[in-house]
């Protein structure tokens, strides 16, 4: 354990003690100071008292019987958050239960990185019987300033907490007195723009923050880089319909919502000043648009509005931001993502608002309104994720084609949240099969690719963008549309998914491996293998996991959480997986150290799911390793054979029940044969 620990326990004791809670202990006036390992909110203090929390945006909290009751919250953002400054460069866990008639509760963070504001979502919870139980886990980058985690909502209906923690996950790493690092001059990198100007645009997401931002190494970074950029979310409904102006007047503005450009003007402006192009994200969503946009009078109390109103409102909306856009910033947006994720993550097309008010054709009416509102030159997109999967296109596709037949879609918007197991050649193949069948361009929108968990991530994620950009550039070459090719954020600390690391440039605005692979795509060369690069091992002893000593080696894959737990299979202790967004945020098991080998995996499962899986993930497709039929709560015994390609630079395994039902684990045994 680390001294420095020992005084933080010191403290969290200390704290208990002398205030009757989890507050944070004042700052002494020299060194680091105490931090408690756990902050637990205590609704029994008012704001700004003690309670370690605090009002998260446009939202009124009133505490009763210890717990915070959230009502008027103007945003689905808007609600509670508990602040964790001192918990910079940590793995956290945070928890939260609450009851309420929204969908869904997520818990997500904030923070600053050099005056830039990164919102990550961290785990949500679904309403069961009207409360929501969430617990996640987040890494929070080093330089992140002001950090806080605040509980969402998919809608702006109340909620009522009672109980928010965040606590340390693992060792404390104290950051308390380190100042955060210094950021490099990025006019000396040499351009993207410039390399890639013969294929495509290069573009580049970024918060309207950038351009407000005292510091100008972001905005240098962004007009060194980058010719097309994209408003991270300052064009997203929720944050161009003007709420009070819709709500106040409900009869004057029924048929068209009133807008407002407020948060995008300082982005908008930034591209007008510098001459750089902007793709529009995004008109028409079933995410980040408030659900009072689909009731009679803006009320959510009322009926949802009609399939005529709806499409008037839709008509007005598509109109008026395309219009207003382009009469105060001529010619600066050049393509608007029309529609985003409007198909199902397990097929067919999304339930949404819209899809329940207007109907099936809503994707193909908001096409046939942008078409009739949008200047000739604009070009109109559909913007989905997963898009590269076989089954996920095939129902793109299908909801498409259609438009396209009607003339009123010119490009294909590829998300591309990918990562380094993803076949290049694959994903090149799907971009084909969409500008063949249905006749149009291709943007790839946001792209970011999550660093392998190897021994050597920078460098592996650098070698795998070379590839990457390798198969793009060839696809290009040989007559694929591809048009511009955007990355989805400036920095990894400014991504979406920081802990992934999934972009071009290191929080300080370095260049990473990963820059370097793209640019040895198009000029040649090799990524630079660093000077303490690690030779892969290949070690083929057994890995054995009972969970007898109550630890375990594996971890959680996205947002699920492990705890040991007692009743294993005929032994003391197992492994509970419970939690997470989906069924796949499960066990993770790295297997690397096993490549060029086939692997017998053999296990103990219990679960009130019906069926649980050991899945490899592997070429972004998740071949099946063992199923086994649980569901009775009793012990199931499973096992299964994969064989890891030579090559491969990291493979895991994972262990997941088909719904969202907890299971346990116990005697994981994974070993060579053959
Ligand atoms: O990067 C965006 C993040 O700041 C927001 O909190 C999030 C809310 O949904 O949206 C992110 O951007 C999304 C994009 O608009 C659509 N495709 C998925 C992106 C990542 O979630």
């Amino acid at each position: 354990m680390k001294k420095g620990l020992v005084k933080v326990v010191a403290g969290l004791l200390a704290g208990m003690l002398l205030l009757g809670g989890c507050d944070l202990i004042p700052k002494g006036t020299d060194g680091p100071h105490e931090v408690p390992l756990t902050i637990a909110a205590d609704f029994t203090k008012k704001e700004g008292k003690g309670g370690n929390w605090v009002t998260y945006g446009d939202a009124k909290v009133t505490l009763k019987d210890g717990k915070a009751v959230v009502t008027d919250r103007k945003a689905s953002n808007a609600g509670i958050a508990v602040p964790c400054p001192d918990y910079r460069g940590n793995t956290i866990v945070t928890s939260a239960e609450a009851t309420t008639e929204n969908d869904s509760l997520t818990l997500s963070m904030r923070y600053e990185i050099f005056g830039n504001v990164t919102y990550v979502n961290i785990a949500g919870g679904a309403n069961e019987g009207g409360s929501v139980s969430i617990t996640g886990r987040v890494e929070i980058p080093a330089n992140a300033e002001n950090a806080l985690i605040y509980l969402e909502a998919n809608d702006v209906r109340d909620y009522t907490v009672s109980s928010f923690t965040v606590s340390i996950d693992g060792e404390f790493n104290d950051l308390t007195s380190v100042p955060v690092e210094s950021l490099q001059d990025p006019t000396q990198t040499a351009s993207l723009a410039a390399a890639y100007a013969d294929y495509f645009k290069f573009g580049v997401a970024s918060p309207a923050t950038v351009m407000t931002n005292p510091n100008d190494g972001f905005r240098k970074l962004v007009l060194t880089q980058f010719n097309s950029v994209t408003p991270e979310n300052e064009l997203k409904p929720e944050n161009v319909l003007d709420a009070a102006a819709c709500k106040g007047d409900p009869a004057k503005y029924n048929e068209a919502p009133a807008v407002h450009f407020d948060a995008a003007k300082p982005i908008l402006d930034f591209c007008k000043e510098n001459g750089i192009q902007m793709r529009g994200h995004t008109l028409v969503w079933y995410s980040q648009t408030p659900s009072w946009l689909f009731y009679e009078n803006y009320d959510v109390n009322g009926n949802l509005a009609s399939r005529d109103l709806m499409l008037k409102r839709m008509e007005n909306y598509i109109d008026s931001v395309i219009n207003w856009c382009e009469t105060n910033y001529p010619g600066v947006i050049y393509a608007w993502d029309v529609v985003n994720e409007a198909a199902a993550d397990d097929g067919g097309m999304r339930d949404c608002y819209w899809k329940q008010t207007i109907g099936d054709d809503y994707v193909e009416k908001a096409f046939e309104f942008a078409r009739k509102h949008a200047p000739a030159n604009v070009q109109l997109f559909y913007n989905d994720y997963n898009e590269y999967q076989t089954s996920k296109q095939e129902d793109i596709l299908n909801m498409l084609k259609p438009i396209a037949a009607a003339g009123n879609i010119d490009g294909m918007g590829m998300q591309s949240h990918i990562n380094s197991g993803l076949d290049p050649e694959n994903y090149v193949g799907a971009a084909k099969r969409y500008a063949d069948e249905l006749g149009v361009i291709i943007h790839i929108t946001e792209l970011d690719v999550a660093a392998p968990k190897s021994l050597n991530p920078m460098y592996d994620q650098g070698v795998y963008m070379k590839k990457l950009f390798t198969a793009i550039i060839e696809a290009d070459k040989a007559g694929l549309p591809i048009e511009c090719v955007t990355v989805w954020g400036l920095t990894d600390d400014m991504s979406w998914k920081s802990a992934a690391k999934p972009l071009l440039f290191y929080g300080n605005l370095s260049p990473k491996p990963a820059y370097e692979g793209v640019m040895c795509a198009v000029n040649g060369g090799e990524v630079a293998k660093p000077a303490d690069y690690q030779e892969p091992v290949v070690d083929t002893t057994p890995f054995v996991e009972d969970y007898e000593d109550q630890k375990h080696i594996g971890g959680p894959r996205y947002s699920s959480v492990q705890k040991i737990v007692q009743g294993g299979y005929e032994s003391d202790y197992c492994l509970e997986n419970s939690e997470g967004y989906a069924e796949y945020d499960g066990y993770s098991i790295d297997v690397t150290n096993y490549v060029g080998h086939t692997i017998k995996v053999s296990f103990a499962i219990k679960s009130k799911a019906g069926t649980c899986k050991c899945t490899a993930d592997i070429d972004g497709t998740w071949p099946t390793i063992a199923e086994v039929q649980t569901g009775t709560d009793e012990w199931v015994l499973g096992e299964g054979e994969f064989t890891i390609e030579e090559g491969t630079a990291s493979l895991s395994i994972y262990f997941e029940s088909v719904d969202m039902n907890p299971f346990y684990l116990d005697n994981v045994k994974i070993e060579v044969v053959g």
